[in-house]
């Protein structure tokens, strides 16, 4: 139950909001709390002062009137499921393509939606003139820089949170042997967050993995880097909390676990949550998986600091879901024919702070 109102985003003064005017190109998208019809997703978060995300596919949001109809009647923020990747952007060095990163970001500027941004260093859809360039740590470093710089620089004002850093760590604790750690060390993670910092000092800066929504050893040793990081005055902001679940498996502890980030003075986030459930989804699956979706959203946006959540997709038809855990599916708040399931009631119930 959450009885309290609470704003992250308070309305300004007339003044200072007239001001802002000529700065408009470069602000940070603001949330406008009560923007939205009440009753959809969006209107309930943009009532309590957070967002609701959900990812977003360059392939649906130009070919798919009915997905984009529902992206922008439920959502306030947008992250591109792919086109921010590494690969993406610079498929040959030197040459970068902005193509759908730009058409998202301006469809979410058109849409009074925020965008958070997805990813700028992580193991995974390197470039294979990178992956495979057997640079030296100085070269990979310079590189690196390079890169947030670039990227960050491009979108200055418009992201309003960056995954700076994703899924650098193993499930025992340790660090994940990504090129980035093997050639340049743990010092990589400081080194990416102060250049994001510097390329736009408004975006909130996080690092975000799954498996880490428990108290367990992947999420201790995330807290004592997190906490690392903070001592030494390096601009880490917030932890993204993928949440990929089973249905039927959110963790006991998950509300815990982010209040315990929080309580260090962090932003916590869901991220890319979805919920699994076996194929064919049985009624008493789905409804299992609707109280999974309230379960979760609640357990972020009850936590003092939780800035949103965010889901992996907005329907059924375009989840990554199925290709990867074979008989499973049906992980998304919307059928392939974009009819609400009883998980977005849940879901809608997790962020309507009255039901
Ligand atoms: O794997 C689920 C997510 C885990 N956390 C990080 C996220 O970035 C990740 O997203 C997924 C996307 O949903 C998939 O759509 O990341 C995958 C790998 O980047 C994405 O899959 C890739 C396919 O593996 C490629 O073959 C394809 O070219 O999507 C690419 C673009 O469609």
């Amino acid at each position: 139950m959450h009885r309290r109102r609470r704003r992250l985003f308070r309305p300004l003064p007339l003044a200072t909001a007239a001001a802002l005017v000529a700065v408009a190109a470069v602000a940070v998208p603001q949330l406008t709390p009560g923007a939205s019809a009440a009753t959809t997703l969006r209107g309930y978060a943009d009532g309590r002062g957070v967002r609701i995300g959900a990812a977003v596919g360059d392939t649906p949001l130009t070919s798919d009137s009915s997905y984009v109809s529902v992206l922008d009647r439920e959502f306030n923020s947008v992250t591109a499921e792919n086109a921010m990747k590494w690969d993406a952007l610079e498929p040959s060095r030197g040459t970068y393509n902005w193509a759908a990163a730009d058409r998202l970001v301006n469809h979410a500027v058109a849409h009074d939606q925020g965008v958070r941004g997805h990813t700028l260093v992580w193991y995974s859809q390197l470039p294979s003139w990178l992956k495979n360039g057997n640079f030296s740590a100085s070269q990979l470093n310079t590189l690196l820089k390079k890169h947030i710089d670039t990227t960050v620089g491009r979108y200055r004002g418009k992201v309003y949170a960056w995954d700076v850093v994703n899924e650098a760590f193993n499930e025992d604790g340790s660090m994940r042997g990504s090129l980035w750690q093997t050639e340049l060390g743990t010092g990589y993670i400081a080194n990416a967050l102060r250049w994001a910092h510097a390329a736009d000092p408004a975006a909130k800066l996080y690092i975000n993995d799954y498996n880490i929504e428990a108290d367990n050893a992947k999420s201790d040793a995330l807290y004592a880097l997190a906490r690392q990081l903070l001592a030494q005055g390096v601009p880490l902001h917030g932890i993204g909390f993928q949440s990929h679940f089973v249905v039927g498996q959110v963790p006991a502890s998950m509300k815990a676990n982010l209040k315990r980030f929080s309580d260090l003075g962090l932003e916590v986030s869901v991220t890319e949550l979805d919920i699994r459930v076996p194929l064919p989804a049985s009624a008493a699956e789905l409804a299992r998986q609707s109280a999974d979706y309230k379960l979760a959203s609640e357990n972020c946006l009850g936590v003092k600091r939780c800035a949103g959540v965010t889901v992996w997709g907005v329907s059924d038809t375009y989840s990554w879901v199925p290709g990867t855990f074979a008989g499973y599916g049906a992980a998304l708040p919307y059928t392939e024919h974009y009819a609400a399931k009883p998980a977005y009631t849940g879901l809608s119930n997790g962020v309507n702070p009255k039901a």
